[in-house]
């Protein structure tokens, strides 16, 4: 399975493309269009989600609701278009009069913390805009799109649930309870901050407010919690094919992300460890665990136990008490440009974390179970839990 995408923050249109896929899995737009709305969710969002919606269209591989096999093309379309569509033409436009127009003058001042310093440097731009264009966040929306196909065909070939949650932002009280089971996912997506947690919720809404008066931004941290998968996907023999690898490579590749851990990760490096591992029992006939501090992997293979997986998101960069910079045009002193942002993009980090664990399990099973149908892939899967089971 293999996945990219293509456009621009405020292009026509964002593209995601999805290779690899079985044929036989049942998907619609609207399914498409529900996880890009979760996306959205948040408190603490910038004015740009609530008046752009995203128009989803699937262009190719999925017929009357159900994928074909070949590769999955879906578009995103920008619904601002017609007031960006001078400025981000693909044909040449009289250049003098975009950079004279409201949104097409030069953006000199490359925000801390952005990809605009070294982006401008490096392709050679003397203007931010065609950097920022594609190093925005936006671009996760087509993420979640390319995941929606990835959570369908988890769930309908094996059952499996991978949902996120948010487990603090700022200085706020960790979430420390158990991690959340699908039976939750309505409620924490009820919650403007993604949690289930009522004194949890809380303190993020307070390390919001706080954030917000005083005009600074916020990080946070999620956590990505899959059910039900077999165990043995992923494996030991090299590095790149441990699941943990996997997963940490896709969830470092998310905008924002300074920091991955695998179960308890940094809390298990400070235990000892008779205290760091999940001893193992047999309870009638079958084998269970005390604990799940290893995050359902070990050996960089599921073990049967939920796979459970943290992200950092740093706070925002677009900080609207504006940081020091210097002016590329003039080289002199400035404060950094200000484009509309969030305080907080916690809540959405979550769902775009849940997306990329999702393709990664989509790819790491497939590549254990194989089958160009979903039929196929189920009775291989079955094929194989029975020898398991028989063990
Ligand atoms: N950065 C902003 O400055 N303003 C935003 O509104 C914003 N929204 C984001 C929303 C999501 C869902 C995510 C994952 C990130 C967001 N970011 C935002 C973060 C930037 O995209 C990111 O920090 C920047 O591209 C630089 O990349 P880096 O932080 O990985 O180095």
């Amino acid at each position: 399975l293999r996945w990219t995408t293509a456009g621009e923050s405020h292009g026509r249109a964002l593209i995601a493309l999805l290779e690899g896929m079985v044929a036989g899995v049942a998907v619609t737009s609207q399914d498409v269009g529900e996880q890009l709305a979760r996306r959205r969710l948040g408190y603490g969002r910038g004015a740009r989600m609530s008046f752009e919606k995203d128009e989803v269209t699937l262009l190719a591989g999925v017929r009357h609701g159900v994928t074909l096999g070949g590769p999955i093309a879906v578009e995103i379309g920008n619904t601002e278009w017609p007031k960006w569509e001078q400025v981000m033409a693909p044909d040449p436009v009289d250049l003098e009069a975009v950079r004279q127009s409201a949104r097409g003058g030069a953006l000199t001042r490359p925000r801390p913390g952005h990809a605009d310093f070294a982006g401008m440097l490096k392709y050679g731009f003397d203007d931010v805009r065609p950097v920022l264009e594609r190093a925005s966040a936006r671009e996760t929306a087509a993420r979640v799109a390319a995941g929606a196909v990835a959570k369908a065909f988890l769930r309908q070939a094996f059952g499996v649930e991978v949902l996120s949650h948010v487990v603090s932002i700022g200085a706020s009280e960790p979430y420390a309870g158990e991690p959340p089971t699908a039976a939750l996912l309505e409620k924490i997506d009820a919650s403007p901050v993604r949690t289930h947690d009522a004194a949890a919720e809380a303190s993020m809404i307070a390390e919001i407010e706080a954030a917000k008066k005083d005009g600074d931004t916020l990080g946070g941290v999620v956590e990505v919690v899959a059910h039900g998968l077999p165990i043995g996907v992923g494996s030991f023999v090299s590095g790149e094919d441990r699941l943990d690898s996997q997963l940490a490579a896709a969830l470092m590749g998310i905008q924002a992300i300074k920091g991955v851990e695998v179960g308890d990760g940094f809390e298990t490096a400070r235990r000892r460890g008779s205290q760091a591992h999940d001893e193992i029992f047999g309870q009638d006939g079958t084998v269970v665990r005390a604990s799940n501090r290893a995050g359902g992997l070990e050996g960089g293979m599921t073990n049967g136990e939920p796979v459970r997986v943290r992200a950092a998101m740093k706070p925002i960069s677009t900080v609207p008490k504006a940081l020091r910079t210097v002016d590329m045009a003039t080289g002199e002193a400035a404060t950094a440009i200000h484009q509309r942002s969030d305080v907080c993009a916690v809540p959405a980090a979550g769902v775009v974390a849940e997306a990329m664990v999702a393709l990664v399990l989509a790819r790491v099973t497939l590549a254990k179970f194989g089958g160009d149908s979903l039929q196929e892939t189920k009775r291989n899967t079955e094929g194989y839990l029975r020898e398991i089971n028989e063990r």
